[in-house]
């Protein structure tokens, strides 16, 4: 079978909830992937950041093996050897008093959502069913009816309805609107992402966080990060929050949680709040399974063993400058933002007919893979294993396409 035979399949047998890229790929390694015919593509999209240790890293296929071998889930009905060695690797590792281990990023939200509210009606003191969550416009946190309830996106929330009571929205990097929706006794939290992955790489003022952070603990409300995305050196720092020397109340992690392996999202906080949540009132059937846990504890030596966050801040300023300088040689390029390894050129729709699909068309021509996001923004978001010489060469095919569009 070739390419056009596995998209035919795809086409015929699978919902049509994606628009893929007509690329097929068969086999992964670091920041490379191979299609079904061999050619070999570098990867700036990482799984939308999930595969920030690069495809197939060694360390955790090994750790994903050798436990398969002995066990892979026992369901939370039973204790299981690894799951407490894990919560307590985690928690040190991020320094919370407690983990509280799901599955998917969306699975980590709605868990976040929950605690927050039972926090508010068991610690806070808010009536019953009263409680508000403020989110920012333009936020993305999953596809759940929860999560698209508080989506400002009309393709991910239309015709889904009713949806999820309870919700503030705020504009984000507005620090006087948050102001302002805190003075509503009844909110137990303010739920934001530190850079806004799916608005097209969003990064707020410098100062925003911290005085969002701020605001939020003079009110006794609490600051949920939602560092799915931004989290586990993506941005040149373990967390996004640490750029901010904030520590969240609390702290929802995923995607390179298992490396890209297997689904593995983790929700931190400390005691008072996470302890809100007793016995049969929340949980899942994967969660916290041993393979799970052996995979996560390998990533996230990986992070700190090969200094990916260092790398990310390192080669992401790089990568920038580099393609700031190519944007001022070309008139397509409206904007380069971004922090560490995720970043996003947006392309001015004026100057050329085209949008950031056709560039990541062409830009999969010449072997480099990239998604669009909305119209005119293209992510660039490769493996953070990635060395300068690869970005070296990825800047050259990017200049390369925008130079046949000019
Ligand atoms: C899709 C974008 C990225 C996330 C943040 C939670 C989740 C995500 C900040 C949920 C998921 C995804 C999922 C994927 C596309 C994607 C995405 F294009 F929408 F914008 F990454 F940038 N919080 N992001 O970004 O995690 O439940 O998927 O494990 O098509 O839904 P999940």
């Amino acid at each position: 079978m070739n390419s056009a035979d596995f998209i035919q399949l795809e086409d015929r047998y699978g919902a049509h909830n994606y628009h893929p890229i007509d690329v097929v790929i068969d086999r992964g390694k670091g920041v490379w992937v191979w299609d079904v015919e061999g050619k070999k593509y570098m990867d700036f999209l990482s799984a939308y950041s999930a595969v920030n240790q690069g495809h197939c890293h060694p360390k955790i296929i090994q750790a994903l093996t050798e436990q398969a071998q002995k066990l892979t889930l026992t369901s939370r009905a039973f204790y299981n050897s690894v799951l407490g060695v894990y919560e307590k690797y985690i928690t040190e590792y991020f320094g919370y008093d407690k983990v509280l281990p799901m599955n998917t990023g969306v699975e980590g939200g709605e868990t976040a959502v929950k605690l927050a509210r039972k926090w508010a009606y068991t610690v806070k003191g808010i009536p019953d069913n009263q409680a508000k969550i403020i989110f920012a416009e333009g936020n993305f946190w999953g596809r759940t009816l929860a999560a698209i309830s508080s989506s400002t996106d009309p393709e991910c929330k239309e015709g889904f309805g009713p949806y999820m009571p309870g919700y503030i929205l705020i504009p984000y990097n507005d620090i006087q609107a948050l102001d302002k929706a805190l003075e509503d006794p009844h909110v137990a939290a303010f739920m934001v992402e530190p850079i806004q992955g799916e608005a097209g790489v969003v990064v707020p003022d410098k100062g925003y966080l911290k005085k969002a952070y701020d605001l939020c603990r003079s009110k006794n409300v609490l600051l949920i990060c939602d560092e799915v995305q931004t989290g586990l050196g993506r941005t040149g720092k373990m967390l996004a929050s640490e750029h901010e020397g904030v520590k969240p109340d609390i702290l929802i992690l995923g995607k390179a949680l298992s490396g890209g392996v297997i689904p593995i999202s983790a929700v931190l906080a400390r005691d008072e709040i996470m302890l809100t949540i007793k016995p049969g009132q929340h949980g899942s059937t994967f969660g916290g399974n041993p393979l799970a846990g052996k995979v996560a504890m390998a990533a996230l030596e990986i992070l700190k063993k090969e200094d990916l966050a260092a790398n990310a801040e390192k080669l992401g300023n790089y990568f920038r400058a580099e393609m700031q300088s190519i944007a001022n040689r070309n008139k397509i390029v409206s904007t380069v933002r971004g922090m560490g390894l995720l970043n996003a050129i947006v392309i001015n729709p004026t100057q050329s007919g085209k949008t950031a699909w056709d560039f990541c068309v062409e830009l999969k021509n010449n072997g480099l893979l990239a998604k669009p996001t909305h119209e005119h923004i293209i992510r660039f978001a490769p493996p953070l294993v990635i060395t300068k010489e690869e970005i070296q060469w990825a800047l050259k095919k990017i200049e390369l396409v925008l130079k046949t569009f000019n």
